[in-house]
């Protein structure tokens, strides 16, 4: 067995089933075993930045890494930006980066690099393998670096002669130790905390927007009046009819701020007192009133579903707390607007969905229109590098292919990434793109006159708009073997979106805003 057979069959036993690759020469050996050694789908994506979104979303479904395969330096280099994204999910991912020769780095030849360099700002752990034999133990070693909560980004670098060695001997990945429940003196603080403050509030991370953990702080919530809070840019909320409702901080400061405003406890579980996406002239960095207490109950790594339950039982909350009821979500007529889009999205979207929202200023009321539609997971753009959305649907999809996904895309940030397109054809997988289609970088132009620019010049109007030449969206689409649509009104993108939903694959539809 050569060194890369070992890396592909520790995988394996480690129920490790997709690799998300865009390989080259240093990576061959790898090709190879994935096909000598049965049980990994490699799936190509035509940029790097394709794969290791496609792995966060496939991540962030599954709690389970997938493979990415990316060619030395550069290639990694162009997934960085998802990587950044899956980092701040954080998402479990395991980026194996081939590397030359070990012999042949000294030769200095045109693709060598410094991968290191590169990779330590978004990996939690990272280890450039020097021996086949040991290869494997290393691949196990990433897995399980990946897996620990909440969930990570390893990243392997393998030398071309480590791969095509022999003397591979497959690892095996340890079993995850029980989670550490936060001290009991935590517990009493947080509890004796909640039962005097005015106004708290829960702010809840991982899975503590996924059920059991929502479950529990719903029953908190019931106990003390505490409002349930998300960032507002989640990995991942479990929501819809039934489930608990999770309200999102606003984005900008004055809208974050008033998210929290009266707010005098702020319960931190699994995540991290909230502050601004920028700075701005003469604005804090944070965004909790000035007094607000902000308290841990869990960090990111301990137990959080299970600090939650004993939280739920230390205030002798009752067995269940409020759920959203189902509410009527009348089909939108007229024109299109992110209000009307967001409601024709939430008025036809099925059960079980799973919506990523790159959606932009096209996106936000989508969230709110679809409160009380049928259950659904709900992802967003966690570390704000745009071009996340059509891998992270891609990635989704192929984790749960039993489940519709909907993606609120906005039209700038999809340029990033949109052969994402071409491997949600090649994969036949169910996901029907709403293109948020403004032509500009319109949240941008927001920003140039929240920062007083009144009339744009030339600069600013060229470096915002996107329109001239007019993108085509359903012929690029097409282009890539997707099936589109233009939706020039909100009557067309709710046909054009039930006709989409009932058509198995992929396909797109321009809402031209
Ligand atoms: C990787 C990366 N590059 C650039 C930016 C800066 N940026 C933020 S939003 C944005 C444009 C967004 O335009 P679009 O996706 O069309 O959404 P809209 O604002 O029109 O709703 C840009 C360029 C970023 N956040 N991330
Ligand atoms: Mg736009």
């Amino acid at each position: 067995m050569n060194g890369a057979e070992s890396l592909i069959r520790t995988a394996v036993g480690a129920g490790v089933d997709v690799c998300f690759a865009n390989p080259g020469t240093t990576e061959m050996p790898i090709v190879a075993a994935l096909d000598a050694v049965p049980g990994v789908r490699g799936i190509l994506g035509l940029f790097e930045g394709v794969c290791t979104g496609a792995a966060d979303g496939y991540g962030r479904m599954t709690g389970r890494p997938a493979l990415t395969l990316l060619h030395l330096g550069p290639g990694f280099a162009n997934g960085i930006a998802n990587l950044h994204n899956a980092r701040r999910a954080p998402s479990p991912v395991v980026n194996v980066i081939g590397d030359q020769a070990t012999w042949h780095r000294e030769a200095d030849a045109p693709l060598t690099s410094d991968i290191r360099s590169l990779a330590s700002p978004v990996s939690r752990w990272l280890r450039a393998s020097g021996d086949p034999a040991r290869l494997g133990s290393d691949t196990a070693e990433a897995i399980a670096a990946a897996r620990r909560a909440p969930g990570g980004v390893a990243t392997l670098i393998v030398p071309a002669d480590v791969q095509w060695s022999d003397g591979g001997r497959p690892g095996v990945v340890p079993t995850l130790p029980a989670l550490p429940l936060p001290a009991g003196t935590t517990l009493d603080r947080v509890a004796e905390a909640l039962r005097g403050a005015e106004r708290p509030a829960l702010l809840l991370r991982g899975t503590g927007l996924l059920e059991p953990g929502l479950r529990s702080a719903a029953r908190i919530a019931a106990a003390c009046g505490a409002r349930l809070l998300c960032d507002t840019f989640p990995a991942r909320v479990e929501r819809g009819a039934g489930r608990p409702a999770v309200e999102r901080i606003g984005y900008f400061p004055e809208q974050g701020a008033e998210t929290l405003k009266g707010t005098d406890l702020l319960v931190l579980v699994g995540s991290r007192d909230p502050v601004t996406f920028f700075g701005y002239p003469d604005t804090p960095s944070r965004l909790a009133p000035e007094g607000c207490r902000s308290l841990v109950l869990a960090k990111p790594e301990e137990d959080v579903d299970g600090a939650l339950e004993a939280l739920a039982e230390a205030l002798a909350a009752p067995s269940a707390g409020r759920s959203v009821e189902p509410t009527a979500r009348p089909r939108p007529s007229g024109a299109l607007d992110p209000t009307t889009l967001g409601a024709a999205v939430a008025a036809v979207q099925p059960e079980n969905a799973i919506v990523m929202d790159e959606g932009a200023t096209s996106g936000l009321p989508h969230y709110q229109a679809a409160a009380g539609a049928p259950p659904h997971s709900y992802l967003a753009l966690t570390g704000g590098a745009i071009e996340q959305g059509f891998p992270c649907a891609t990635g989704a999809a192929v984790a749960c292919p039993d489940r519709p996904v909907i993606a609120l895309q906005a039209d700038g940030s999809g340029l990033y990434t949109l052969q994402a397109l071409w491997t949600q054809a090649r994969e036949s997988l169910d996901v029907t793109t709403v293109l948020c289609s403004n032509r500009s970088y319109r949240i941008l132009q927001i920003e140039l006159a929240r920062a007083g620019v009144a009339e744009p010049g030339r600069n600013a109007r060229a470096l915002t708009n996107l329109s001239a030449p007019e993108l085509d969206w359903a012929s690029l689409a097409r282009g890539m073997g997707v099936p589109a649509a233009r939706a020039e009104d909100a009557d067309a993108l709710v046909r054009e979106l039930e006709r989409g939903l009932a058509e198995p694959g992929p396909c797109l539809i321009e809402a031209v805003l």
